[in-house]
């Protein structure tokens, strides 16, 4: 079954860093990829994200003398987690993982180039306020209704999510297709925070 056009599947940031082998793996990050492109058969709207961060990216913890991996710093807009590298744009890393179906897609979105602000949320920067671009494209296209899927749950899908729901758009996530990196409970935070904003969470 064709969904309509007023529903959007959003596929956040199925990449190479992002999955077993890569700098900043998920556990089985590559495991829901072919749900994933079984799912894409039934949309008419498909949105892909890609995280594309310029060489010392702030969000990286080699850009920040003394600091490791995990870590957390106080930056202008809040707390940031300090990552191991990943993503560097034109990079292997940075690709999609091969298996992924990526030509049914209207909208390739990449996240996250400013090198002094991270970006979760494929709505917003990490400072919540500078914009992307995607709800207006979203808007434009008659969509109201967006089920996220991929990487990762209490990361990228979280803010995206919730940022949508805060948009007004009606949200799901699909457990079943997403994978966490699960830092200090940020699992537990982030199915807590999509519950907090009426996102409805599926295939648990
Ligand atoms: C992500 C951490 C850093 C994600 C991106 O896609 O969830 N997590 N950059
Ligand atoms: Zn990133």
């Amino acid at each position: 079954m064709e969904r309509s056009q007023h529903q959007a599947l959003v596929i956040i940031d199925v990449q190479n860093d992002f999955c077993p082998g890569g700098a900043l793996a998920v556990p089985g990050g590559d495991e829901i990829i072919s749900k994933i492109n079984l799912m894409q058969q039934n949309y008419a709207q498909i949105v892909l994200t890609q995280d594309w961060h310029p060489a010392s990216h702030s969000s990286f913890a080699s850009a920040h003398d003394g600091k490791s991996p995990y870590d957390m710093v106080q930056m202008p807009y809040g707390d940031q987690v300090l990552w191991p590298d990943h993503c560097i744009q034109g990079t292997s890393g940075a690709a999609f993982h091969a298996d992924l179906v990526t030509d049914r897609a209207d909208l390739i979105l990449r996240k996250g180039s400013n090198p002094l602000i991270d970006s979760y949320s494929a709505f917003f920067e990490n400072d919540h306020q500078t914009t992307t671009g995607l709800e207006g494209y979203l808007r434009d296209k008659g969509v109201v209704s967006l089920l996220f899927v991929g990487l990762a749950t209490d990361f990228c899908v979280r803010y995206s999510a919730v940022d949508a729901a805060k948009l007004g758009f009606d949200v799901s996530v699909d457990l079943s297709a997403c994978n966490a990196i699960d830092l200090n409970g940020s699992l537990k935070n982030a199915l807590d925070d999509m519950r907090a904003h009426n996102i409805h969470i599926i295939g648990q």
